[in-house]
């Protein structure tokens, strides 16, 4: 191996090495179209809800803030959520990272609600779970959160039963 073919790869597993354990090696290429003006969203009551993911518990509203969840790009997307709100255990296929912008919510791993094991985040907190880590939320009061994640979007729900989507609901 000469002196180049030596620093490239040196660089290459620096870079590697820096991205860290939550990347995702198996992620396809970003496809989204780049962004064509400036966007601002003047505080949480300016933001324009809609009704959530059929994959997700009903109760909740979400606003698709940027990206395209089938995609295989960046996607930004807010829930809104009531006191008492749960999303069962689950998993993704790409990190999740999850930004509470008001209220108190929980997160714990594994495949069980436990509430005692579960983490509060209070507003201004971050949660972030990596593809495939089985995991689950709780809304102690209402709260939004935002969530961010490479598309495409997926929820595997651990209990099939727990999927909104399951057809014996
Ligand atoms: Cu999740």
């Amino acid at each position: 191996m000469n002196i180049r073919a030596l620093l490239c790869s040196a660089a290459a597993s620096v870079v590697l090495g820096a991205a860290g354990p939550m990347t995702n090696p198996s992620q396809p290429a970003p496809t989204a179209a780049p962004m064509a003006d400036m966007q601002v969203v003047n505080g949480l009551a300016a933001v324009k809800w809609g009704p959530a993911h059929p994959a997700l518990p009903p109760g909740a509203q979400t606003a698709l803030m940027a990206g395209d969840p089938a995609g295989t790009g960046f996607v930004s997307i807010r829930a809104k959520m009531p006191a008492g709100y749960k999303v069962p255990p689950h998993f993704h296929p790409t990190d999740e990272h999850v930004t509470v912008l008001s209220g108190t919510m929980a997160f714990g791993m594994g495949d069980m609600i436990d509430a005692k094991s579960a983490k509060t985040v209070n507003r201004g907190g971050y949660f972030a779970a990596p593809a495939n880590m089985h995991h689950y939320a709780m809304a102690k009061t209402a709260a939004v959160i935002q969530i961010d994640f490479m598309g495409p979007f997926g929820i595997t729900y651990v209990n099939p039963g727990d999927d909104p989507r399951h057809p014996e609901k």
